[in-house]
């Protein structure tokens, strides 16, 4: 990491924005770098510090060498960008791109799923291409960069980087589609699982329409066991905000530019061409995500059904070429080709074709006039992220004449342009009666309908999509960082071993079920390894500790694994306690009554939520789901967190806590905090270590004294200042203490 640089932002895309072209440097289109340059640029408008230039380090597959790109001439705006061609190795390169992002994660995203290829091979040049460009990103990173990631080809990325870089800012933004859990476990598990957790290492995870960030949230619960809290993603390595940043146009340019010279005269040609007719037109990349070949047979329904249309109406259809090289395209394109053929051959006639195909790119002055002078844009993808150019032909309409938007509601921009004439891509009935409304519509209509859908556009342009990413980006990282989870590593472990070996009196905390012993679905198997045992009898013959387990188990649990060790034990979270050595005392004294209420509250989510279970203990309910489904079981919680509420008379008599998968009701006096305030009065001892998992644990933390060590296990939000990731990691500590002379312990 070489020298300081404040504010720098520093972008991944797949490919490079600009290129060398006779020495010059040129932008390629497309809203993410004009969004960057305004970025760059700073907004004078703004406070002091978003209104100085900032520079932009961008990294991205490039046919240029770094050389080339930093000798060329370059506009003044352009001398922002510091730009770091990559080039893979050619082995992986075709593996990874062609293979992996254009044959599995392209289809499986847009559902097209019986065209996704699993090939393993593929996986790992995904893999090794993320980790290739992981280590180019982390050459160049310098301290306070921010790190924006974009896209499908680098979901991995996030959480490599984030492993050189802990507390680094790094925002990831997905531009195609997230699909639903049932597209996306089609991944075989372990792949499934790490591009979840690749995309998680960022702070901020964005997408275009909340429909995705619902998709992802669901596939993160299931699969990788995220625990979700409002917009917030939390796993055993931190946590990640989530959120929709549907993307936007520079509106204002589209606007403007329509008055160029060089579109003027592009309209002045469409219109000789097409004469008095209405113009409605498409353009697209040749994909099968499209729905080129459904659209051109609406189009021909259409002709058939309305036949007072026929020599009244064109449709442009432009096909911008791409990977036809590749078989299944080249035939796609054939087949669309063939249709146009016998289209223009049936209705055609002397001086009128109703298609006008095109198969090429058009410049940026052509995409402009059409966008200007169609009547109807016909945007009807079977799958879209979010679809520019539905966005591009809004903002290019002319105030005193402005078209209509057909649009598909598979398209992520339909979330947004709702009053546009909204269609369902298969449905050729839906999209001929839209495309008659449209061209029928009357002024009035028009207009309102266009304001509405322009005021949206401008509103919410590329500037204000980027700014709001980075704005949310710097205030996720930094709830991110404070909640990262803090693995404990040799620093650390050494002041806590420092500590334990000079103190003259100890105490030791510890909860039981997922601190000292892993969860088991059925918790009567939960049960502690000789190993635990034996451990815990040599912490408990040393006369300097004083060791308890405070759980929320029943008191017959704990003396039948325990009651032979010089062990102070707290039974259902503080209700009962056996000192060690002597015989076990109520806390509370109560009889059973008040249990009546919630019991029938929670018997009634157990009919309704398979796999789960009431368990009884002397002072408490719980209710388990930890075997349900994991997002019904989520929600049951909810609901019976609310009937529970409802059946409280007066406010802190009985409390509610939803653990790790449970539901939990008890009176509002016993605790596992009081409980061990009760065991070692004002825990004044000179070395204190608190360990648990859950919720409840949070109550001991809380009465914890500042310097002693409090520890969580595993992911979620905490009081404690440090982290183990699960009970092998707390064994392990244990051990530690008490074999000073072992070797390191993490590094
Ligand atoms: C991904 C997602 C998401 C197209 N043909 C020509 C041309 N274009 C320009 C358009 C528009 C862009 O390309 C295409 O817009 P998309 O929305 O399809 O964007 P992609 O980058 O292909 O796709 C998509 C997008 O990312 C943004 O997040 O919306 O869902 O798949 O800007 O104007 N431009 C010129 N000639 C053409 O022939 N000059």
């Amino acid at each position: 990491m070489a020298g300081t640089e404040p504010d720098r932002l520093v972008v991944v895309s797949y490919r490079l924005p600009f290129h060398v072209e006779d020495g010059v440097l040129k932008q390629n289109s497309g809203g993410l770098v004009s969004a960057m340059l305004s970025y760059a640029k700073g907004n004078p408008e703004s406070n002091a510090s978003e209104s100085s230039p900032r520079r932009i380090l961008w990294l991205g597959i490039s046919e240029d060498t770094e050389e080339a790109l930093a000798k060329a001439d370059r506009s003044e705006e352009q001398t922002l960008f510091d730009l770091v061609p990559i080039l893979l190795p050619e082995e992986i390169q075709q593996k990874f791109y062609e293979g992996l992002c254009n044959n599995l994660i392209w289809p499986l995203f847009h559902y097209f799923s019986y065209l996704a290829e699993f090939s393993p091979e593929d996986y790992e040049a995904y893999r090794k291409a993320n980790q290739l460009v992981c280590d180019i990103v982390c050459k160049h990173l310098q301290p306070g960069d921010r790190l924006w990631i974009h896209d499908y080809h680098f979901l991995l990325l996030p959480k490599l980087v984030r492993g050189n870089f802990r507390d680094l800012s790094i925002g990831f933004f997905l531009h195609i589609p997230f699909p639903s859990y049932e597209i996306f476990r089609l991944l075989p598990r372990t792949w499934g699982r790490e591009l979840v957790l690749g995309m998680l290492g960022a702070d901020l995870v964005g997408f275009h329409i909340y429909d995705y960030v619902q998709h992802f949230t669901q596939c993160a619960i299931r699969m990788v066991g995220a625990q979700a809290v409002g917009s917030w993603l939390s796993t055993e390595e931190g946590s990640s905000r989530l959120e929709a940043f549907p993307i936007g146009i520079d509106a204002q340019a589209f606007a403007e530019d329509r008055f160029l010279p060089e579109v003027e005269l592009a309209i002045r040609g469409i219109l000789e061409a097409i004469g008095d007719r209405l113009l409605v037109f498409s353009v697209d990349r040749l994909d099968y995500t499209k729905g080129l070949l459904p659209r051109l047979l609406a189009v021909e329904k259409f002709f058939t059904k309305y036949p007072q249309w026929k020599n009244q109406m064109v449709f442009n259809m432009v096909v911008v070429p791409s990977r036809d090289t590749i078989p299944s395209y080249h035939e796609m394109k054939l087949e669309l080709e063939a249709h146009v053929g016998r289209i223009n051959g049936l209705m055609g006639s002397l001086d009128w074709r109703p298609i006008v195909y095109q198969y090429r790119h058009l410049s940026r002055a052509e995409m402009i006039a059409l966008y200007n002078i169609s009547d109807v844009a016909l945007i009807t993808p079977l799958r879209d992220g979010m679809n520019l150019v539905a966005k591009e032909y809004v903002a290019s309409q002319p105030p005193e004449n402005p078209g209509v938007l057909v649009l598909s509601e598979m398209a992520g921009t339909s979330a947004e342009l709702r009053e546009a004439l909204i269609i369902n891509p298969n449905d050729s009935d839906e999209i001929v009666e839209a495309l008659r409304t449209a061209l029928e519509m009357g002024d009035e209509e028009r207009h309102s309908v266009w304001s509405k859908l322009r005021d949206r556009v401008h509103s919410y342009d590329v500037f204000a999509w980027a700014s709001d990413f980075l704005h949310s980006l710097s205030s996720a990282a930094e709830v991110g960082r404070g909640r990262r989870v803090t693995p404990l590593v040799d620093r650390e472990i050494g002041i806590i071993q420092a500590r334990y070996l000079t103190a003259t009196k100890r105490v030791i905390l510890l909860d039981y079920d997922g601190t000292l012993v892993p969860f088991h679905r059925d918790p009567e198997k939960a049960v502690p390894s000789p190993q635990v045992h034996e451990l815990l009898s040599r912490l408990c013959g040393d006369a300097k500790n004083e060791i308890a387990i405070i759980s929320g188990r029943d008191r017959s649990f704990l003396d039948r694994w325990f009651a032979d060790l010089p062990l102070n034990l707290v039974a259902e979270h503080g209700a009962s306690q056996r000192l060690a050595g002597q015989k076990w005392e109520n806390v509370w004294n109560e009889n059973d009554d008040w249990k009546k209420p919630f019991r029938r509250a929670m018997e009634s989510v157990v009919r309704r939520c398979p796999g789960s279970f009431i368990e009884e203990k002397r002072t408490s309910l719980v209710w388990h789901f930890r075997n349900s489904d994991p997002i019904y079981g989520l929600r049951s919680a909810q609901e019976l967190m609310e009937d529970l509420e409802n059946n409280l008379s007066e406010p802190g008599e009985f409390r509610i806590l939803d653990g790790n998968h449970i539901v939990e009701v008890r009176p509002g006096e016993i605790d596992k905090g009081s409980a061990a305030l009760r065991l070692f009065g004002q825990l004044n001892q000179s070395f204190i270590l608190a360990i648990g998992d859950d919720r409840t644990d949070e109550d001991l933390f809380s009465v914890m004294p500042r310097d002693a060590f409090a520890v969580k296990v595993g992911k979620g939000t905490t009081r404690a200042r440090y982290h183990l990731r699960d009970p092998g990691e707390v064994v392990r500590l244990l051990e530690y203490l008490v074999s000073p002379q072992q070797g390191p312990w993490m590094s």
